[in-house]
């Protein structure tokens, strides 16, 4: 049976920017499944037979960017096992070694939509990590010290690959420091815009 190739978005922003949380919204209103490249490193970090999970351990809590072969095979098995063809893809790319391997190994099997890229001051973005750690998050990274790393990660590293998605007209910026159901709405704009495309 032929299959349309699947077709992707890919979410980033800051640490705390929201991406998690409008996924989950995307998700509700537009058939989405959503792939959050960190949970997935973080359940296999869990894993007591994988063989990475020391290696993933380590890179999250120094705000580091695993190497993409580790990712982009967690990806391509989440995709196979979903047997669904649309996917936002949450936290990846986020470095050039993500957007080689991404583009080796995954690019010319989907259909990449845009690049939703929630836009919040650095400041904020902090502080919202903060407060879920000191509320009890389970995140070994919500504290001052890799909060800092994974800022200068975000600068240094993540915000090339989103200007590379910028300079190939792709990228759709969202206000991400509003209020959440504010920043809801723009999203909404921004999907509704490929519905009415007529896909
Ligand atoms: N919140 C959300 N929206 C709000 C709003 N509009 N107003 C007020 N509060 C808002 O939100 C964070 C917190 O803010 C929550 O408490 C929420 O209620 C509140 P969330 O939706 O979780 O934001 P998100 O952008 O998803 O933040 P997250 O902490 O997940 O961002 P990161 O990008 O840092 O984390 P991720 O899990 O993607 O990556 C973690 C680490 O994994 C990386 O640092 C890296 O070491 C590793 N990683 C890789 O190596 N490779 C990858 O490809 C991906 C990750
Ligand atoms: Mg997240």
């Amino acid at each position: 049976i032929y299959r349309m190739a699947p077709k992707v978005v890919f979410v980033l922003g800051g640490p705390g920017a929201g991406k998690g949380t409008q996924c989950q919204n995307i998700v509700k209103e537009y058939g989405f499944v959503h792939l959050s490249a960190g949970d997935l490193l973080r359940e296999e970090r869990s894993k007591p037979e994988s063989e990475y999970g020391e290696l993933i351990e380590a890179y999250i809590k120094e705000g580091k960017i695993v190497p993409v072969d580790i990712t982009c095979s967690l990806l391509e098995r989440a995709m196979t096992n979903s047997e669904k063809d649309m996917f936002l893809i949450d936290g990846f790319p986020r470095n050039k070694d993500n957007l080689d391997g991404w583009n080796r190994r995954c690019a010319n099997k989907v259909q990449l939509l845009f690049v939703l890229h929630f836009d919040c001051p650095l400041e904020i973005c902090v502080e919202r990590c903060l407060n879920r750690g000191a509320a009890g998050s389970a995140r070994i990274d919500d504290n001052i010290e890799s909060l800092k790393k994974r800022v200068n990660t975000f600068i240094n590293e993540t915000k090339p690959v989103i200007d590379y998605y910028k300079t190939q007209n792709l990228v759709k910026e969202i206000d991400g420091s509003r209020p959440k159901e504010e920043v809801f709405k723009d999203i909404r704009k921004a999907f509704d815009d490929i519905k009415a495309m007529g896909d």
